[in-house]
């Protein structure tokens, strides 16, 4: 059976070194409320220690989608500067899935909007279902999105489309989302969205796990460095990885036709 964390809003199960994570507040769409930020916090650091979990895969329960956001319900005013400092945005939750070094996948179904799909820009690889709706609606509650999605959307999209996304407010589907690039791949069905993107998060903690976590970090910290220094980053991280036990499996595995058993070694 699923642990839960943060009551049962969040979930974590793991399978096969894929550790599970499923928002579960279906009945408030997985709007984002304390038990929500405490149970994704508490889930994404237990999954980043435990050794045996290669890929995190995060996704969401109910019908309806994978989350609308910071929970309005929650919402207050404050009365000055110093008081909204207090209460401002408690984004560990968000910086815990960013936190991650090995990959995290978000499979996508109904609503994702504002704080949720920051979680989901949070992770590495996006897979939607058809189903799927995106939007940073922040601009029309007087706000902005508070996250990393000012940030992290127009990395991935590039600043033209961000900025219409965000000053529009405009919600988007599945299709756009793959052509923006919000998402890399698209299931064929609600159905299939889960198995889909469970299959990709089975075949990528099959590969060595050391691999897959230098990936990231070029990819990640090479974002914020020049080319040159991108390029160091690369060769250091490839270097390293001509010590490991993992590449000279991968290379006795190829010479013997058969597939490699990797150790993070
Ligand atoms: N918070 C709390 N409850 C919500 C939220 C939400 N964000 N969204 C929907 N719900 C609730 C509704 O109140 C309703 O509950 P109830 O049945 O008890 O009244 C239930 O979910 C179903 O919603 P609707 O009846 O509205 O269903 P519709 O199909 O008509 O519409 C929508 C669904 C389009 C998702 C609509 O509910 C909507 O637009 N919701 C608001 C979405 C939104 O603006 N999200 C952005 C929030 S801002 C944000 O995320 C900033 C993040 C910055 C980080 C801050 C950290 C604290």
């Amino acid at each position: 059976a699923p642990e839960s964390h943060g009551g049962s809003a969040v979930l974590v199960e793991r399978r096969n070194g894929v550790g599970i994570v499923t928002l579960n507040r279906p009945d408030a769409l997985n709007a984002i409320d304390m038990a929500v930020r405490r149970g994704l916090t508490r889930a994404c650091r237990d999954l980043e220690a435990d050794p045996d979990i290669r890929t995190v895969l995060i996704r969401a329960a109910g019908a309806r989608g994978f989350c609308v956001g910071a929970d309005i319900k929650e919402f207050r005013q404050v009365e000055s500067a110093v008081a909204a400092r207090r209460v401002a945005p408690d984004i560990a939750y968000i910086d815990a899935v960013a936190a991650l070094t090995k990959p995290a996948i978000a499979a996508v179904h109904g609503f994702c909007l504002g704080g949720g799909f920051e979680i989901a820009l949070a992770c590495d690889i996006r897979v939607a279902s058809p189903d799927a709706v995106f939007g940073l609606p922040e601009v029309n509650l007087g706000l902005i999105p508070g996250a990393g999605g000012t940030q992290r959307l127009p990395r991935l999209i590039g600043s033209g489309r961000a900025l219409d996304l965000m000053l529009t407010g405009e919600r988007f589907g599945a299709e756009e989302a793959l052509r923006l690039g919000v998402v890399s791949r698209l299931a064929p069905s609600r159905e299939a969205l889960d198995e889909q993107a469970l299959a990709l998060a089975d075949a990528i903690a099959a590969k060595s796990p050391t691999a897959a976590a230098y990936v990231k970090e070029a990819v990640k910290n090479g974002a914020d460095l020049d080319l040159a220094a991108g390029i160091a980053l690369e060769k250091t991280l490839f270097t390293l990885l001509l010590t490991t036990e993992d590449r000279m499996e991968a290379a006795a595995a190829f010479r013997e036709k058969r597939r490699p058993v990797f150790t993070g070694r």
